[in-house]
């Protein structure tokens, strides 16, 4: 019985990839963690990101991987969240490895308190590390959902833990893909009376992000748009029966479909 599933999304990560999984590893041995997961939810990587995902669930038993074709770190969280196996369920990122927030989400889980736990940058105790234009697009991010679509927290990406059971019926009902999906699952929670709470973060970047802030934000500004009119409109919104497939992914790289609404 699996008590925790780690899901990391991976793109072009060769360069930090293994130490990463080690670090994880070892900090989990610390906590007195054994039943657990690693999964490498790869896709669309250029670099040996998807050979090294390989090797790593090739020696280390308690990881696996999966690949699909295009980038899509929404598309990679959902597949991976609706493969877990664990009772609970840790969104990780490969730059960041926070045991901090690991243990601390993972007390308020066990202690039946949460549903939902999200490591929040913005809010008052949080240290946020990252330089001021990507601390400043956050604010401004999180000020567009809580006028758009009525969040009422300080922050939607980025580290999060929940119990599977209540989650997995939210993610079958998101629509969007990429950098919104991890803001459509917290607001629909949220908006569906999960029990949510944000826990501040120290957060510190072992590397800069892969895709430039200003790159990202057309498709985000596209997906908000498409957000906004499934929720106040019903436009596109839809009610897809859940489907936790589980243990469906391999202990090594498969190929598959991106079960993601969009490409
Ligand atoms: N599978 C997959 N993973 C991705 C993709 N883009 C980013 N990731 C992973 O998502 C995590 C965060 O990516 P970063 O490049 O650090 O982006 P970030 O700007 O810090 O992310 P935010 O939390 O949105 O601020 C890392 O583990 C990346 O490898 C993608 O297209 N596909
Ligand atoms: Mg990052």
């Amino acid at each position: 019985m699996i008590e925790l599933s780690i899901i990391v999304p991976v793109y072009n990560e060769e360069a930090i990839l293994a130490d990463s999984v080690a670090e994880l590893i070892r900090g989990f041995a610390d906590m007195g963690l054994t039943a657990y997961e690693i999964v490498l939810a790869e896709n669309g990587s250029r670099d040996r990101t998807r050979e090294i995902a390989a090797r790593l669930a090739s020696v280390h038993p308690q990881v696996r991987t999966f690949s699909c074709a295009a980038p899509n770190y929404g598309a990679a969280l959902r597949e991976g969240i609706e493969g877990a196996r664990g009772e609970f369920v840790l969104c990780e990122e490969i730059d960041l490895c926070d045991l901090g927030f690991h243990r601390r989400a993972l007390a308020l889980l066990r202690a039946g308190a949460v549903d939902l736990v999200i490591g929040s940058k913005a809010m008052r105790g949080a240290h946020d590390r990252r330089p001021l234009a990507r601390r400043a697009a956050t604010r401004i991010y999180n000020r567009m959902l809580r006028l758009t679509l009525g969040f009422s927290g300080t922050d939607t990406h980025g580290l999060k833990a929940f119990r599977r059971a209540a989650l997995v019926p939210v993610v079958a009902r998101c629509i969007v893909g990429h950098d919104v999906f991890a803001s459509e699952l917290v607001i629909r929670a949220e908006r569906e009376g999960l029990r949510v709470r944000e826990i501040p973060v120290d957060l510190e970047e072992k590397r800069p992000p892969s895709v430039h802030l200003l790159r990202r934000v057309p498709r985000v500004l596209h997906h908000l748009l498409r957000l906004m009119a499934a929720i106040h409109l019903g436009i596109g919104d839809r009610s897809r029966a859940s489907s936790t497939k589980s243990s469906s992914s391999s202990s090594s790289t498969s190929s598959s479909s991106s079960s993601s609404s969009e490409p």
